[in-house]
């Protein structure tokens, strides 16, 4: 066989992969272990180019790690809960569970034609009971550690979803998966206190060094931690104070007014007589506004007076206390105490409705003065109109303030965090069920653990109406108490389908364990991961629950670690330019031809180059790129066009020329085939056989550095491309054999992890028993790695000056380096400023001075 034929040598190899079980790993404590883990996929139905991203960087990882002799663990599953199964099952008529399995069946085959290298025997999607009611159980025992609660609590509810989505689900005021507009809403649900877990999920991304900054600072974002005051502001007339959070009490003197968050239940309670009808009207047009925009700097401020006062603790004024609609009842205590002439939005506040303005801190060399202000000075200054404390600079103003009001017992230090409970109930079908019975008599009555698993039934009608279909089914929701045996009603909500994907990567370790969620010996073996791979999407929602899981899951005990990944990497998209035609709109690549919409002939326009997606048409299937190049230049594109964190450019040629590469090296090897078959290493090597040695031996120390810990997968290929040039390059081939050889096989080991069936096949024919991944990762040899040395001449100013011995292959600043110091030509730029260096490689440097 002497053509590159890509369709039967990956048949071949997929099938011997499977036939050995090749990648199936076990403990064994004798051995380094590696966990790489990419995101596992939502089973939409087919692969796109972001998983095949995803997952070619995930198996060179894994692949590479394996031929140095790590133990490495690489499994792959399904995130198999959410809401696109139930939309399909209403639109096509199918079940979910139906549809759901079908896609994955689909999709592992797709997978399997990549010929990544999965250990498929720990393969689980999340909808399987078998996942699923560990899940159960963990959710059972961190009910009994005070771990979750119930409330109702004012909701995100996407109408078109009919569903609740969290915080981070909501986009700008859309729903992250249909982009339509949020609503609130009040629901009793289910709560996990991740606010528990604030401080520590804070605290450990100070040792995280294996992250991306970036995604540390979003999660620290989203944590939001604030040091502050609680402080007391009495309210006139009555027993009662309001409390505010402020993170500066060095403002505290100018505080003079109260805004309240609409959903205060104060507000409602000091409007009496004539201010009652328009707070309770303003509340209800705030209470319909988006909380995400409510907030926002540029949203229109608005509010309504009470017609409550409250007293100044430190200046006895009175305050009159309104109903703001920037304030939001889920964050400190839900009433700000407001400083116009130091806060923007309390200054746009005060514009609006006439309220008075004390300036408290003046900036040095400027004299504020609230009738002249055009806005909120928020810097730095002294203090003024504050009593004993005129003069301090504000920034120590904070701190003595705070300890006087401790003193005076009108407030306290305190802490604020950002990030809320964790809200877990869903008003959907296809999702774990919460396993609690809600009986009369008893109360809520967690579903006793010998009952689970509470299981999913499938006789369901799905019809797109409000609410869950697990709501309308009697003889899922009739049960009868675990406790006093009276007719009860289960819990019809299931968990939002991140709670599956907080601790899947544990479940991998021990996947089919049938005594608990997991089994600790093999997580204590496997984890942490060493290197996940995943989108940026996923920055603060998902990896900031997965490890708040685990923190959770080692308090209950289930495991010995306090952070999931030791190692993230995030992918960059994968892009391509749009086509439209001004009648079509977006077209589809395979609608273009010669520049031309293939419907209508008018010309098509060719676009910016955005993310791959199915609404711009600007996709390539993976499947017909597979089945015209194969899967080995799909994945030695995908790994050459760009560094992994970086978006990725689609080209066609780029393929074209990936594809062409491949040949070229089953060409080098078969071209040579009787030649190196028998050859001998023989000594000494001298010339251009000593030439190649050096470059093969730099190749593989290159690649090796580039590929360890680094991602430069680019930058390694391109490497791996020059040394092939070498071979071809090479005419002492017939004295050398040897050499050749060992380049030939250094090519082929090399590319192992990048396009493994087709290296496969070339160190097979190579006359190797062992299979390339056995063979292992090649070592370079440093005795061949010792460069030759050339002479170069020096110039300075045009004329020679002298000569110098530098090594063959020294790059640009060695040479100029070694040029500059040599004492020859250093005599001559004595006293003289050089101003610049013009270095030939090889032959000469030109030092020009004056
Ligand atoms: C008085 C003050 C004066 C404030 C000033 C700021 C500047 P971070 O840093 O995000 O924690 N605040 C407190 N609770 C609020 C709520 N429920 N809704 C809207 N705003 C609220 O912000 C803390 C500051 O946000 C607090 O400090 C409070 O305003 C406001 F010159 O108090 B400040
Ligand atoms: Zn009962």
């Amino acid at each position: 066989q002497e053509r590159y034929t890509p369709e039967t040598i990956e048949k071949k190899w997929q099938q011997n992969w499977c036939d050995n079980d090749t990648f199936a790993v076990q403990v064994d404590r004798d051995k380094p272990k590696y966990y790489v883990l990419e995101m596992f996929p939502y089973p939409s139905g087919r692969i796109h180019m972001g998983h095949v991203r995803n997952y070619s960087i995930g198996d060179v990882v894994a692949r590479f790690k394996r031929m140095q002799g790590f133990n490495v663990l690489h499994p792959m599953g399904w995130d198999a809960f959410g809401m696109p199964a139930e939309n399909a099952a209403i639109q096509h008529g199918t079940h979910p569970a139906e549809w759901t399995y079908k896609n994955i069946d689909n999709m592992r085959s797709q997978l399997k034609k990549m010929g990544l290298a999965y250990d498929w025997n720990r393969e689980f999607a999340t909808c399987d009971v078998d996942y699923y009611k560990w899940e159960q159980l963990i959710f059972l025992e961190m009910l009994e550690r005070g771990l979750v609660y119930k409330k109702t609590s004012s909701v995100n509810w996407c109408p078109d979803c009919q569903t609740v989505l969290a915080n981070e689900q909501v986009d700008d005021g859309c729903c992250w998966r249909c982009n339509n507009e949020v609503v609130q809403k009040d629901l009793e649900q289910w709560f996990f206190k991740i606010t528990e877990y604030a401080q520590e999920l804070l605290e450990c991304t100070e040792e995280m060094p294996g992250w991306p900054e970036r995604v540390l600072t979003m999660q620290r974002n989203w944590i939001g931690r604030s040091t502050g005051c609680a402080i007391e502001f009495p309210i006139e007339n009555g027993q009662r104070t309001i409390e505010v959070f402020t993170t500066r009490p060095d403002t505290l003197y100018g505080a003079t007014f109260m805004s309240l968050a609409p959903e205060n239940p104060l507000a409602l309670e000091l409007a009496t007589g004539d201010r009652r009808a328009e707070v309770e009207a303003f509340i209800q047009k705030v209470r319909r506004q988006d909380k995400n925009q409510r907030t926002a700097d540029d949203y229109e401020k608005e509010g309504v007076f009470t017609g409550g006062y409250c007293i100044n603790p430190l200046t006895g004024r009175r305050m009159p206390v309104f109903v703001a609609n920037f304030v939001l009842m889920d964050y400190g205590t839900g009433a700000v105490m407001a400083v116009p002439t130091h806060d923007q939005r309390d200054f746009e506040f005060a514009r609006k409705y006439d309220l008075p303005m004390v300036v408290v801190i003046q900036p040095e060399g400027q004299e504020l003065s609230p009738e002249k202000m055009t806005e909120a000075w928020t810097g730095e200054g002294k203090l003024v109109n504050s009593d004993q404390f005129n003069g301090v600079d504000n920034e120590s103003a904070k701190e003595k303030i705070a300890d006087f009001l401790e003193q005076q017992n009108i407030g306290r230090k305190t802490v604020n965090y950002r990030l809320r409970d964790w809200g877990v109930s869903r008003q959907r079908y296809w999702g774990t069920p919460i396993p609690v019975i809600y009986c009369e008599k008893c109360g809520t009555v967690p579903v006793p653990r010998e009952q689970l698993p509470v299981v999913l039934p499938t006789d369901v009608e799905l019809s797109g109406e409000g609410g869950s279909p697990l709501a309308r089914h009697e003889n899922f929701y009739r049960t009868e108490c675990p406790n006093c045996g009276a007719e009860a009603r289960r819990e019809t909500d299931t968990f939002d389908t991140f709670v599956e994907s907080s601790w899947y990567f544990l479940r991998y370790a021990c996947a089919g364990y049938a005594e608990g969620p997991v089994e600790r010996d093999s997580v204590d073996y496997w984890l942490p991961v060493d290197q996940y791979i995943g989108g940026i999407e996923h920055a603060v929602m998902h990896l900031l629950y997965a490890r708040f899981f685990t923190k959770v899951l080692r308090d209950l005990g289930f495991v010995g670690l306090d952070e999931p990944f030791e190692n993230l990497l995030t992918q960059g998209m994968v892009c391509m330019e749009t086509l439209s035609c001004p009648e079509h709109g977006w077209l589809y690549p395979e609608e273009v031809q010669d520049g031309k919409c293939c419907k209508c002939g008018s010309a098509a326009k060719t676009g910016r180059n955005e993310k791959m997606s199915k609404s711009k048409k600007n996709v390539i299937d993976p499947d017909t790129l597979i089945s015209t190049y194969g899967a080995d230049t799909a994945r030695l594109f995908i790994l050459f066009a760009a560094p992994p964190e970086k978006d990725l450019e689609w080209s066609d040629q780029a393929v074209e020329g990936c594809f062409r590469f491949l040949n070229r090296v089953w060409r080098a090897v078969y071209d040579n085939l009787d030649l190196v078959r028998q050859a001998v290493a023989t000594e000494p090597v001298e010339g251009a056989a000593r030439d190649l040695r050096r470059v093969t031996h730099r190749t593989i120390k290159k690649v090796t550095e580039d590929i360890d810990g680094r991602f430069h997968f680019n930058t390694a290929i391109a490497a791996v491309m020059e040394l092939v040039n070498a071979v071809y390059g090479f005419d002492e081939k017939q004295k050398y054999p040897w050499v050749l050889r060992e380049a030939l096989e250094t090519i082929v080991r090399l590319l192992a992890p990048f396009v493994p069936h087709v290296s496969e096949e070339l160190w097979a024919c190579l006359g190797n028993e062992t299979t390339v991944e056995q063979q292992g990762w090649p070592a370079w040899d440093p005795e061949a790695l010792v460069q030759d040395e050339v002479t170069i001449v020096v110039q300075v100013n045009g004329k020679v000056r002298g000569k110098v011995n530098v090594a063959a292959d020294a790059d640009e600043a060695q040479v100029r380096e070694t040029a500059l110091s040599s004492p020859n030509v250093s005599r001559f730029l004595e006293g003289v400023t050089v101003r610049k260096v013009i270095v030939i490689p090889g032959r000469l440097v030109n030092v020009v001075a004056n």
